[in-house]
């Protein structure tokens, strides 16, 4: 079985998905699983991811963010996608992405189960992190090519930070933290989980979306957003955490379960667990 040629498959997919998104920026009259109007670009995202991961030998079940039950297509690897993620940005024509997690056990499990985990950001360049075997790489995406730019590693010294979710919605510990924060970092935040990670994997710092007062549990899903980033996030020297242990530990019930997520340095991360 070839995790190889899942990744392979994504990467082939990206400038594909990266073309049709022009014609796609508007809403459609459906709602994911979690309550949340579809862009045409989710759906048509997905069916593409999905009919080519189904394709593919090694693949036993594709799960998505946009659909409402796992699928099973044969026997081998199950593959969590989040299709486009962060795709409200689309109508400002921001930057999003697409994350993918695969894991070696049935779905719903924990993020102890994933062999590899990706996302591809659709920035002013495609590219594609990937890790794997506890490091993690990071690739140019073009039509036909994906070009090794070299490993990632969290730099020491943290300089951005960015939280999502309604100020007043935090919970006190998140926001006095926040507080204490400002005075070493820099806020960078763009509304995409993708592209908020990508500039903490690149200048160090934190990235969260946390519990809120009228949602425990935040926003994000595990299987599909908290888990893959953390692997990725982890794999890069980094650390994860869901306010109480790393959300690689996190027992996952449900498919579309959501979590809080911290990601970043170690140190930060600690931090806030502390607070909350
Ligand atoms: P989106 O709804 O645009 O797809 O879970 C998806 C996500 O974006 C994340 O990428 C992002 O961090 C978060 O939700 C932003 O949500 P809000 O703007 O609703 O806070």
């Amino acid at each position: 079985m070839s995790v190889s040629e899942i990744l392979d498959v994504v990467a082939t997919a990206a400038p594909e998905i990266r073309s049709g998104l022009p014609g796609r920026r508007t809403k459609i009259d459906e709602q994911n699983r979690s309550g949340e109007r579809q862009l045409a670009a989710d759906v048509w995202a997905d069916e593409l991811l999905g009919d080519r991961l189904a394709a593919v030998d090694s693949v036993g079940a594709y799960a998505s963010e946009e659909r409402d039950e796992v699928e099973n297509v044969g026997d081998g690897y199950l593959v969590a996608v989040d299709p486009l993620d962060g795709s409200s940005n689309l109508r400002s024509n921001n930057p999003m992405g697409t994350v993918v997690g695969v894991y070696d056990d049935d779905l719903p499990t924990t993020g102890r189960s994933l062999v590899a985990a990706a996302f591809v950001l659709y920035g002013p360049i495609t590219t594609m992190v990937v890790a794997r075997d506890g490091s993690t790489t990071e690739y140019v995406v073009e039509a036909g090519d994906r070009r090794d730019v070299g490993e990632i590693a969290l730099p020491e010294e943290p300089t951005v930070y960015g939280f999502g979710g309604r100020v007043p919605d935090w919970p006190a510990g998140v926001a006095d933290y926040v507080e204490t924060i400002e005075g070493e970092l820099k806020l960078r935040y763009g509304g995409a989980m993708i592209a908020d990670v990508s500039q903490v994997l690149t200048y160090g710092g934190i990235f969260a979306y946390p519990m809120l007062q009228s949602r425990s549990s935040g926003k994000l899903r595990i299987l599909f957003e908290g888990a893959p980033i953390a692997y990725i996030v982890e794999s890069a020297g980094g650390s994860s955490s869901d306010g109480t242990r790393s959300l690689l530990d996190v027992e996952v019930t449900e498919v579309h379960q959501r979590t809080p997520v911290f990601v970043g340095n170690a140190d930060l991360v600690d931090r806030l667990e502390a607070t909350v």
